[in-house]
């Protein structure tokens, strides 16, 4: 896994490094490939969109992943722009990214990306008649933004309204406070935009970890979590959204991702014993449900804690929450849960609180009824409404993020009713005819988890077979 490193730790030779893989890909043409891909579709959605986040790490993921088959130890470094805030700051350095151009022209002429070494002529530009050599205007266009302007987009959800203020309050105005080159739709032509691109990359990964709760993307009206993303839109398995929403997936962390400690949990086993012991601390755990059952996680003490439940298999995904509802200001939740890893985590109700608990977790006796399951993209299950009134119920497992398509064959007016992920009370959607003939249909993005589908005749005395099936796209 490779370790992207705040870009002023960095040691003399991963400077080096980084710099001589950089202008190998510049000498076999790969690099230019980006900058055209960027100066190309600059105004195709990969700005102002929902895309932005997701288009740009994939981007990035791209060229480090062509850096790394060059020198395997190079990452992308970051930039914080909160602190590293002049041009006396080692990243303009010779032996790094240069420094700033000169008062006149604005040529960059220090360092391995000036003109005149030779190494960095710009191909790509955004007009053919423009400048071939790097230019920089550093600082002319304003200041960087502050810790306080990066902390308040941080505070912004949901996503739909943190990614529009990091990109046009923070990161708009870094590609602005650099200028030059830096500043037009070329702007990889300066390799520093890596190094901020990188750092607007980690906030969205901080921002994840801040609001665990919140949909790590949402799409806009052009774009959604399945939109494939172009250029890349006709490889087999082109990227999408849901496939660069977890940075760690894709092969790489931050040297400031938070390391998490958790503590697997054994349902049925003694209350484990545990303390909050400083103030804002969050305690994890993790435990298997073998199989759709009710569990009761709760914890015992005199300390007021407060519990959220996350999953099925996902940290981020929030299932429900607790303060006081076990004994004294004991946190207890119960809840119908599907098979699958969860994971729960622990604070005290008050930010400053501290103190000692135990957690423990019961399973109830009786299991979900066993409802049908149909398999997705298996065989239709043939069914029937044998009697006026009646509905069947039956389940099925998205396994993965995607777009599931549920619709029932055959003669019989079907309506279907779609409810989920894990809770059989938690309506999702409805059709009657949006199938052929008057078979319903429904289409949906579904996060992984159990669904429910529930199958009656439109009509309240009718009665017929049908066949229904569940494919994902
Ligand atoms: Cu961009
Ligand atoms: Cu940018």
């Amino acid at each position: 896994m490779g370790i992207r490193k705040n870009q002023s730790t960095l040691t003399a030779d991963e400077k080096s490094r980084f710099v001589n893989a950089v202008l190998q890909l510049k000498t076999n043409g790969v690099y230019d490939r980006y900058v055209r891909q960027h100066r190309d579709l600059f105004n195709a959605g990969i700005h102002n969109s929902a895309l932005f986040l997701p288009w740009h790490r994939e981007f990035l993921r791209r060229l480090e992943l062509d850096l790394q088959a060059i020198d395997p130890s190079v990452t992308i470094p970051y930039w914080d722009w909160t602190v590293d805030r002049t041009l006396t700051s080692s990243l303009w350095g010779n032996d790094f990214m240069g420094g700033n151009g000169v008062p006149v022209g604005g040529a960059v002429q220090t360092g391995a990306f000036a003109f005149s070494n030779g190494r960095w002529p710009l191909t790509v530009r955004d007009n053919p008649a423009g400048r071939v050599e790097l230019t920089r205007a550093i600082g002319s266009g304003g200041n960087l933004p502050s810790t306080n302007a990066v902390q308040r987009v941080l505070s912004r959800t949901p996503f739909s309204t943190f990614t529009p203020d990091l990109e046009n309050l923070i990161h708009n105005i870094v590609h602005v406070w650099i200028g030059g080159s830096a500043g037009t739709r070329s702007s990889p032509n300066d390799p520093a935009f890596f190094l901020l691109h990188c750092n607007v990359d980690r906030q969205w990964a901080i921002w994840q970890r801040l609001h665990p709760a919140d949909s790590p993307f949402q799409g806009d009206a052009q774009f959604d979590l399945n939109s494939p993303m172009q250029p890349w839109e006709n490889e087999i398995s082109p990227p999408t959204p849901a496939r660069v929403l977890n940075h760690v997936s894709l092969g790489y962390s931050y040297d400031t991702d938070m390391t998490t400690v958790i503590t697997d949990l054994t349902v049925g086993a003694p209350p484990q014993q545990a303390s909050i012991g400083q103030a804002g601390e969050n305690d994890w755990y993790r435990f298997i449900s073998p199989a759709a059952s009710i569990y009761t996680i709760e914890t015992q003490g005199t300390t007021d804690l407060f519990m959220s439940l996350f999953g099925p298999n996902n940290q981020s995904t929030l299932v429900t929450e607790d303060d006081d509802s076990g004994q004294g200001s004991n946190s207890r939740i119960v809840s119908n849960l599907s098979a699958g890893t969860y994971f729960v985590r622990i604070r005290h109700f008050q930010a400053t609180g501290t103190g000692n608990y135990s957690i423990s977790i019961g399973s109830a006796v009786q299991p979900q009824p066993n409802l049908p399951e149909i398999i997705v993209n298996g065989p239709a299950i043939q069914g029937n409404i044998a009697a006026a009134n009646e509905s069947d119920v039956y389940t099925f497992n998205a396994s993965q993020i995607g777009t599931y398509t549920i619709e029932t064959t055959g003669n019989t007016d079907t309506f279907v009713a779609l409810n989920g992920p894990n809770n059989q009370n938690s309506f999702i959607s409805q059709d009657d005819d949006s199938g052929p003939g008057q078979n319903s249909q429904i289409i949906r993005a579904l996060t992984p988890g159990m669904y429910f589908v529930r199958v009656r005749h439109y009509s309240s005395t009718g009665t017929g077979a049908y066949g229904i099936s569940v494919r994902r796209t």
